[in-house]
């Protein structure tokens, strides 16, 4: 049975205006789950305008940031309460072990009770502007922002955006992804049971090339934040340019994983392991080039591709599986084609390299595991966020050609290092041109934590204090304190230009 599910703008669940739909399917098994409204322009603009409605009267904006909190604590509150709910409603969107969505989704309350006590503690300044004046600078929200989210974490990711957004007094339009819409539309559904003002948050499902296109163009906005493609980022930012609109962007990675001879072996490859194929590589973080320091090269790829043959493929709901589907035939077309050109350009397939034929795996997106070496800067792998379940192994000599291989990308989002020598791992983490940078960890995040990526990963960054200030902006009070006479057309001599 395909259930329906409609736009919810103003606090109302509204048809298209012309009636259109589209379909979200189970990657595992190919079957229609929901058959989802269709935004258009006019409905992006009707959403727009409910937003810049709610924000101009002031019934969030201006209510004491401890009652915004409050709102915020009931909605973690209660979503806490749905969390097995909610993943299992992930994993039949969007394929991923119902084990990781589980583990991913009982985090998301913290970023609502973070930004609610971000919103309560911060504070104006008052710079010292002389004797004659005080100045107040109070930072205000935006207005309207518009939230663009991907597929591959649906309920995270515009957790991420929206908490930091309407914690700090924002309205906000949410154009989620086409691949997995329905649990950002619950979340909003729970954040107006929590106490939520119709009209501050509205979310118009459809897809990229008309929704999102349609919000990324609309002049309506004062902020757009977006997670997908580094191409689909760089149409968005044009789009919002020519609009003046601010633009923060979390895009495409291809994050190295930097294991040198002095790291904990078995925790190497065990991280290794989870950045490779944690969401079966569907991470903007996945450690895609796994660089192994030339004495133990041999030593760590022979143990990762023995542990990568041992994941289990299989139905995301079952609780064993490792390794899920890919979200859709277009990506796991997309794995299989980048493993194809990499054989031919010359590198071999350590492991996997195949659609999979086992048992139950016939009708979703499955790929397998795969481990590819040999891989050159000449060949396209050593560059191309596949976004699969795609690695490449490689080794280096030392530090400097540590960070020089490890920064030979146009990305710069995310790496690991792993060593037992600290200051090793301080003087390697100086020279990468990378966002976000753990030490024998790697994919771990907190709300408090910036995340977000340097090069074409991205423009400014999510979590943490950045966030909070890049969804305010400051307003400058400048009060005469003065008792003295001022006429500045009457003065003739001593004019003071302040
Ligand atoms: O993402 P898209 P897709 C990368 C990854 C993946 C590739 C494509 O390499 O293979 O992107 O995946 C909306 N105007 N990442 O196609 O298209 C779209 O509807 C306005 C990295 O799923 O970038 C969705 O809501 N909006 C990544 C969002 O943008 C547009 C996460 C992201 O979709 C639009 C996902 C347009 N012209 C994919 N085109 C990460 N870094 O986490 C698309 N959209």
């Amino acid at each position: 049975m395909v259930e329906q599910r409609l736009l919810h703008i103003d606090g109302q669940d509204v048809a298209a205006s012309d009636g259109a739909t589209f379909l979200v399917r189970n990657p595992a098994t190919g079957e229609a789950l929901y058959e989802v409204a269709h935004g258009t322009a006019e409905d992006v603009d009707r959403a727009v305008a409910a937003a810049r409605a709610a924000f101009d009267d002031g019934r969030w904006r201006h209510i004491a940031p401890r009652e915004r909190a409050r709102t915020l604590n009931r909605a973690a509150a209660l979503l806490a309460e749905r969390i097995e709910e909610f993943a299992r409603m992930e994993t039949l969107q969007i394929g991923r072990p119902l084990r990781e969505m589980r583990a991913q989704l009982k985090r998301l309350p913290e970023w609502l009770e973070y930004f609610g006590a971000v919103a309560q503690t911060t504070e104006g300044s008052s710079p010292d502007f002389g004797a004659g004046h005080l100045n107040v600078v109070r930072r205000v929200p935006l207005g309207v922002a518009g939230l663009i989210t991907p597929w591959n974490h649906p309920l995270l990711i515009t957790m991420k955006k929206l908490s930091v957004a309407v914690a700090a007094g924002n309205s906000v339009v949410i154009k989620p992804s086409e691949l997995g819409p329905i649990v950002p539309m619950e979340l909003v559904l729970l954040l107006e049971e929590a106490g939520l003002p119709a009209g501050v948050v509205n979310i118009v499902p459809g897809l990229g090339r008309t929704t999102g296109k349609a919000l990324s163009e609309h002049p309506g906005l004062a902020k757009l934040d977006i997670t997908g493609g580094t191409e689909t980022g760089k149409v968005i930012a044009a789009n919002a340019g020519r609009s003046l609109i601010p633009v923060t962007a979390e895009l495409g990675g291809k994050a190295p994983v930097l294991i040198f001879d002095d790291a904990d072996t078995d925790q190497a490859v065990a991280g290794a392991l989870f950045a490779a194929f944690v969401a079966t590589g569907q991470t903007c973080v996945q450690g895609a080039r796994i660089l192994v320091q030339r004495d133990s090269y041999e030593r760590v790829v022979t143990a990762l591709v023995e542990r990568t043959r041992q994941l289990k493929l299989g139905d995301p709901l079952d609780s064993q599986t490792q390794v899920g589907p890919l979200v859709s035939e277009a990506q796991r077309d997309k794995a299989a084609d980048a493993v194809e050109r990499a054989r031919k350009q010359g590198a071999t397939v350590l492991t996997g390299g195949a659609v999979p034929t086992g048992a139950g795996l016939s009708q979703g997106w499955f790929y397998e595991p795969t481990v590819v070496a040999g891989v050159t800067p000449e060949m396209d792998l050593w560059y191309e966020e596949v976004f699969g379940p795609v690695i490449v192994v490689a080794p280096f000599d030392d530090e400097a050609d540590a960070v020089a291989q490890a920064n030979d990308s146009p990305f710069g989002l995310a790496a690991s290092i792993w060593t037992q020598n600290v200051g090793r791992a301080v003087r390697v983490s100086r020279g990468l041109d990378i966002g976000i940078v753990w030490v024998n960890d790697h994919h771990r995040i907190d709300p408090s934590s910036p995340w977000g990526g340097f090069k074409e990963s991205g423009i400014g960054s999510e979590n943490g204090l950045d966030a909070f200030h890049a969804y305010t902006r400051p307003q400058s009070l400048i009060i005469n304190s003065s008792d003295a006479e001022f006429d500045w057309f009457a003065t003739v001599e001593d004019l003071r230009y302040s």
